[in-house]
């Protein structure tokens, strides 16, 4: 083991990885990986508080793993994993369930998001699952975790539940920090730009996939909901432009009031055009690679197989602390 801190961080296999996974998560992990021992881990027992086809799950399981990789991650040094490979996931979060408050889970936004749009499933998972991230993240004494904003509130959970515990048991975990980035901190719906880009969003215009054509995302962009106003500034308000902005300033690394000024005096249809293009040459490097990627079965397979046996020896670790602290009888 060297002296590099922790990272810890996963996507869910739901829907497509989009653009704002990409800036506000993806695209972080690459950039993080050379200065931390890194686990990423494609959050799979996450993904069914909502019902999942059985052949899709599977299938995108292996297409998100693969878009990890895609995007640059180094899959050999860092570790890359499937969840449910590793069922120390679970048992941690039984035990976290028991130091965390109803009170606490039933103020998370996210859940209230979801139970509005899933009425007729409001499974206990659902309620829960904030206490399933808390334990992703502990299990491997985890420093920082690199997300986007609408994780932090999740976040700041874990960080409560490891104070608490830490504060009966002395100190079992590590207290994590968030890492979210400035600018592609919640990329918006293209369509609807008051409200986030999310990968299971039904109307596809609203989101970009990262595996969309060059095509596909000069219409997406196209189209994007802007305002009648015609000046490319960024203030409260223009939610469209802003948006725009934002996502160019992420995928050029440059401030938003440098992209500011760059489009100063331009159109709105210059804007979406010159956006379309930097990310679609952003993606094209990371969609070869997918390509390639994707003939390579068994490169992946043995990359996720030894990866869980990798995580599962750490998260060994603080299990076994935890049950020693809880009282109960060496295995
Ligand atoms: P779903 O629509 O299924 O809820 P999602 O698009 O919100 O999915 P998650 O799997 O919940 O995606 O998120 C994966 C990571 O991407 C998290 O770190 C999350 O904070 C980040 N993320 C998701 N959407 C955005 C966004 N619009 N802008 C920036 N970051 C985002
Ligand atoms: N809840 C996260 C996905 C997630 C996660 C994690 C992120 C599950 N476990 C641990 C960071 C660390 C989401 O984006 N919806």
């Amino acid at each position: 083991m060297n002296d590099k801190k922790t990272i810890f961080s996963g996507i869910q296999p739901t829907g497509c990885i989009t653009l704002g996974n990409y800036l506000g998560a993806l695209k972080n992990w690459v950039n993080l990986q050379n200065d931390y021992n890194c686990i990423f881990s494609v959050v799979d027992l996450h993904s069914i508080t909502v019902r999942q086809d059985s052949a899709q799950l599977r299938k995108r399981c292996m297409d998100f793993l693969t878009q990890y990789l895609a995007c640059g991650i180094d899959g050999e040094e860092n570790i890359v994993f499937f969840q449910s490979h590793v069922p120390a996931h679970s048992e941690l979060a039984w035990v976290l369930n028991c130091f965390t408050y109803m009170g606490e889970l039933s103020r998370m936004t996210q859940f209230k998001d979801k139970s509005s749009k899933h009425a007729d499933n409001i499974n206990a998972g659902l309620f829960t699952y904030p206490v399933l991230m808390a334990a992703d993240i502990l299990l491997y004494q985890t420093d920082l975790v690199p997300v986007g904003i609408d994780q932090k509130q999740h976040l700041e959970l874990a960080r409560d539940i490891a104070i608490r515990f830490n504060g009966v048991f002395g100190d079992v975990f590590k207290v994590p920090e968030g890492y979210i980035p400035k600018e592609a901190a919640r990329i918006m719906s293209l369509q609807d730009p008051t409200s986030k880009m999310s990968k299971s969003d039904p109307n596809v215009n609203g989101f970009i996939s990262i595996l969309d054509d060059p095509d596909t995302i000069r219409r997406k962009f196209k189209r994007a909901v802007t305002d009648s106003e015609g000046e490319i500034a960024f203030r409260e308000g223009k939610h469209g432009v802003n948006n725009l902005l934002n996502i160019y300033s992420a995928v050029t690394n440059q401030s938003v009031e440098k992209s500011v000024n760059e489009f100063s005096g331009l159109g709105y249809g210059e804007l979406k055009e010159r956006v379309a293009q930097a990310v679609i040459e952003e993606l094209r490097p990371m969609q070869e690679r997918y390509a390639d990627l994707c003939k390579n079965k068994d490169y992946i397979n043995k990359l996720y197989t030894e990866g869980a046996q990798r995580a599962a020896y750490l998260a060994s670790k603080t299990l076994r602390k935890v049950h020693r602290k809880l009282g109960y009888v060496d295995r």
